[in-house]
């Protein structure tokens, strides 16, 4: 008995030390799709608790990794095979790069002694994913691998967080035993000068790869602290701010780096009584409304305002490269990173460092600001509400099948107090971002800054797996549905009751609506009706189909009364065209 508790304790082979480090760092799902080079971290991680969530592509894994990553502040884990395990994870781990979300990626890779040798999936893994992470490690003894995982969990979350890469060769994580026979019977018996020359050096190979790796060690988390935005910066802040008459402060993904911090800054922003626009992840964070959110014209409210803060927002395509800033505005930027708050224009106050501690140090240091900007926030409130009444007018529109605008006020109103909503396609949830409210912090998952379709069913997972008690809903184009919907079959068979609604125009749109205008041709950008709602139940998951906008309501209660009861379920909902993001244009 005794010796069963000391071998679950104390690593010994390599798997059961990348185990015990996830375990040390609180890591409680492990997102993979098998391969020989990784099973000893996978049987090993299970053996410890985690749980190994085996998807159908790689990119998924990632992507699950990343929300699980977002959601939680501890890092999100993928394992991949070596190989093409790893190439299918590029898209995905660049997203997450660009998203700025901590994953730790482990990868296989061939034994050391073959690689270069033309072993079976061995290619210069470095060269491939160094350009997307903040850090690479090629592990080459077993005593390094507790050590990697703990630098790499640091290193991730610290400064401007982003994935990180620990390359794990399989022959570093079998037991020593087997390992030292395998080499051994590679050498062989001969007994010719060449014979004995390999069997002396793959012997010493074999001694450097288990050097010091007889003591057990405890892996253990290091402590991460948020960086502290300097305090003259958020005086000359508030001091903007004293002087300032119409001021406005973006909040972007950046600032919820930190998820548990979430509440705080949510009651700092709400204190500090500046007018809010949400972006990203930080969208919800105001609640499902509240007086100082506004959701629409945030072109115009900025080019009006005289003091933008930009908390963990980039001046990148989303601000037109800083245009939508006037030039005479005092620009203030809160940003993890020196690069990204200078990108495109100098801001008049750079605050280094979390920019979820800016606000709330900003807010303590303003204290009750009062009405001072109540005539301000009227003036924007005003024209929201303007807006929203404008979508009211365009949800009221019958046509042949489903009006997308009503659908998605639908799916507003219905959606669980707790629901998470995940956000995959183009135009279709490009409306959503405007009309589907996040019911609170950390509750909206879109691809990010890179733009990538695909992500839907791999977030979707990650948030479900974290927010066991809440809706998860994936609002999906029908374009973009086409890359994770074989993820179906990994819903239904962990019984993850996620409910997809696909914006079914049998489109690209938002390429078309650009494309065809221009150049007066469709190319490329027709798809078909497809029975995506099929597809959903071939996998054993229900399928519903939704032609006429007055199915939708009850369409909805039955997807969630579905989900309820545990079975993930697919909505294709046939939509009309709409003129809602005519215009509009991302480049
Ligand atoms: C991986 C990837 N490939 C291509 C694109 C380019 N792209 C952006 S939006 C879009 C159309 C999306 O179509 P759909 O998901 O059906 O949404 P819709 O615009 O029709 O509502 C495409 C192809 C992309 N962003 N990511
Ligand atoms: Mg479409």
């Amino acid at each position: 008995m005794q010796e069963t508790i000391a071998k679950k304790t104390v690593a010994r082979h390599g798997g059961e030390r990348v185990a015990a480090a996830l375990q040390a760092h609180g890591v409680r799902f492990l997102f993979t799709l098998c391969g020989g080079h990784i099973s000893p971290i996978l049987a090993a991680s299970k053996a410890l608790g985690i749980r190994i969530v085996d998807v159908r592509d790689e990119a998924t894994a990632v992507f699950a990794a990343d929300a699980a990553a977002r959601l939680t502040g501890v890092p999100g884990v993928a394992a991949v095979t070596a190989g093409p395990g790893l190439t299918n994870t590029i898209t995905a781990l660049k997203n997450a790069q660009l998203a700025q979300s901590p994953v730790v990626l482990l990868g296989g890779a061939a034994p050391t002694a073959l690689q270069g040798r033309g072993a079976l999936q061995d290619i210069d893994q470095r060269s491939l994913v160094a350009p997307h992470v903040k850090l690479l490690k090629q592990i080459r003894r077993v005593a390094d691998l507790g050590p990697a995982l703990e630098e790499a969990f640091e290193v991730a979350r610290e400064g401007v967080q982003g994935p990180v890469f620990i390359e794990c060769p399989v022959d570093l994580l079998y037991d020593e035993a087997s390992i030292r026979k395998w080499y051994a019977d590679a050498s062989g018996k001969g007994s010719a000068i060449p014979d004995r020359l390999l069997r002396f050096y793959l012997n010493r190979h074999v001694e450097k790869m288990f050097a010091g790796s007889g003591e057990a060690v405890a892996p253990m988390a290091r402590e991460v602290v948020r960086p502290e935005p300097s305090a003259s910066a958020v005086e000359a802040a508030a001091k903007a701010l004293a002087r300032a008459a119409r001021p406005l402060v973006v909040v972007g993904s950046q600032s919820l780096a930190v998820a548990a911090s979430a509440p705080l800054i949510a009651r700092a922003v709400a204190n500090a009584g500046i007018p809010a626009y949400l972006s990203g992840l930080a969208r919800g964070l105001l609640g499902r409304e509240h007086p100082l959110q506004m959701r629409h014209q945030r072109r115009q409210a900025l080019r009006e305002s005289d003091c933008v803060v930009l908390a963990g927002v980039p001046c990148d395509f989303r601000l037109d490269y800083g245009r939508h800033v006037r030039r005479a505005s005092t620009l203030i930027a809160a940003n993890r990173g020196a690069r990204e708050a200078r990108m495109n224009r100098r801001p008049d106050i750079a605050a280094i460092g979390d920019a979820g501690l800016f606000i709330e140090r900003l807010a303590e240091r303003l204290g009750d600001p009062g009405a001072k900007w109540a005539g301000w926030t009227a003036q924007l409130r005003a024209r929201d509400a303007a807006r929203e009444a404008e979508i009211d007018a365009e949800a009221a529109h019958a046509g042949e099948f489903v009006n997308p605008v009503a659908l998605l006020r639908a799916i507003d109103r219905a959606a669980g107090e707790r629901a998470v909503l995940v956000a995959d396609g183009g135009d279709f949830v490009a409306t959503a971002s405007y009309i589907v409210r996040p019911r609170g912090p950390l509750s909206w998952l879109d691809p990010g800054a890179f733009g990538t379709l695909g992500v839907g069913a791999g977030l979707a997972l990650g948030a479900a797996l974290c927010r066991a008690e809440a809706e998860v809903w994936i609002l999906y184009g029908d374009g973009a549905c086409g890359y994770s919907l074989v993820e179906f079959d990994t819903l239904v068979r962990h019984g993850i009751p996620v409910i997809a609604v696909v914006g079914n125009d049998a489109g690209w749109t938002q390429i078309a609506r650009e494309q065809v205008k221009m150049l007066n041709d469709d190319v490329g950008t027709v798809l078909s009706r497809t029975a995506y709602h099929e597809v959903a139940a071939g996998f054993g998951a229900e399928g519903i189909l939704v032609k006429k906008t007055a199915e939708v309501p009850a369409a909805l209660a039955r997807a969630q009364a579905f989900a309820k009861a545990g079975r993930p379920v697919l909505i294709n909902v046939w939509l009309d065209k709409t003129g809602f993001r005519e215009g509009s244009i991302s480049m």
